[in-house]
């Protein structure tokens, strides 16, 4: 068992939502994320890559995802991934996230550390920063043990070794295993997949095209634990009842 003494908490994992209009099924699977989050009673939601679809999203598609966000009160997370990526126009750069105080966004391209000292968390993630081939675990960190329950985001693909052919986005099992951080929260793929076992790390799926997310329990006496979820898609009519009130 670990010598350190953290307090259990609960990680709601999602990705590849793909969000780009209020009436595709992007915007009604991240409402059912936000209602799981809710019922699940997560500490913390990480988005790890392709929360939208790409880098322009009309300023409603925005109201609605800061409505939606507004209704959960626990830090969201969010990872850049190579759809909305951090360049200079992206879709992170538009007002509506200014007076978001819940919501943290990976900016720093060489990969950073967000600190949620109240809730013992941790988290480095490496946004994808251009349109062209990146490689989303390299330069990934050890982390410091102080206290903390240290969780990794990365959007990419993972190979057992470096393909012959081009593949963009490569994360090899070799920059997994053994790694020292509690969970790996991976993102790109639309399958949820349990990837590797030491360090756990799994792929949440795209909770709109396959509506699975990964609910992640750490506790100090039985690890981490993670749990397959499913969301209920959103009936339409309700749907339109939130936008109103966006
Ligand atoms: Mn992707």
């Amino acid at each position: 068992m670990s010598p350190q003494n953290r307090p259990a908490r609960r990680l709601l994992h999602t990705s590849d939502l793909h969000l780009l209009t209020l009436h595709d099924h992007g915007c009604r699977a991240f409402a059912a994320v936000i209602d799981l989050a809710l019922k699940e009673r997560a500490d913390l939601l990480l988005i790890a890559g392709d929360f939208f679809d790409q880098n322009r999203i009309a300023d409603n598609v925005l109201d609605f995802v800061k409505a939606q966000i507004s209704r959960l009160h626990v830090p969201v997370v969010i990872l850049p991934g190579n759809h909305d990526c951090l360049v200079e126009d992206t879709v992170y750069n538009k007002r509506h996230w200014l007076d978001c105080p819940e919501v943290l966004i990976f900016r720093d391209n060489q990969g950073e550390t967000l600190h949620l000292d109240n809730l013992n968390i941790s988290v480095w993630g490496k946004p994808i920063d251009t349109y062209f081939d990146v490689r989303p675990l390299a330069g990934m960190p050890v982390p410091a043990v102080n206290g903390n329950w240290n969780i990794a985001a990365a959007h990419g693909l993972v190979v057992k070794q470096m393909p012959h052919y081009t593949r963009s986005y490569i994360i090899t099992e070799e920059e997994i295993d053994g790694a020292k951080w509690d969970y790996i929260a991976l993102g790109h793929t639309t399958i949820f997949e349990h990837v590797w076992s030491n360090p756990v790390t799994y792929y949440s799926g795209s909770a709109t095209e396959k509506g699975t997310l990964a609910l992640v329990d750490f506790n100090e006496e039985t690890g981490v634990k993670v749990t397959r979820c499913e969301i209920t898609k959103i009936p339409l009519n309700r749907l339109s009842e939130e936008r109103s009130d966006a």
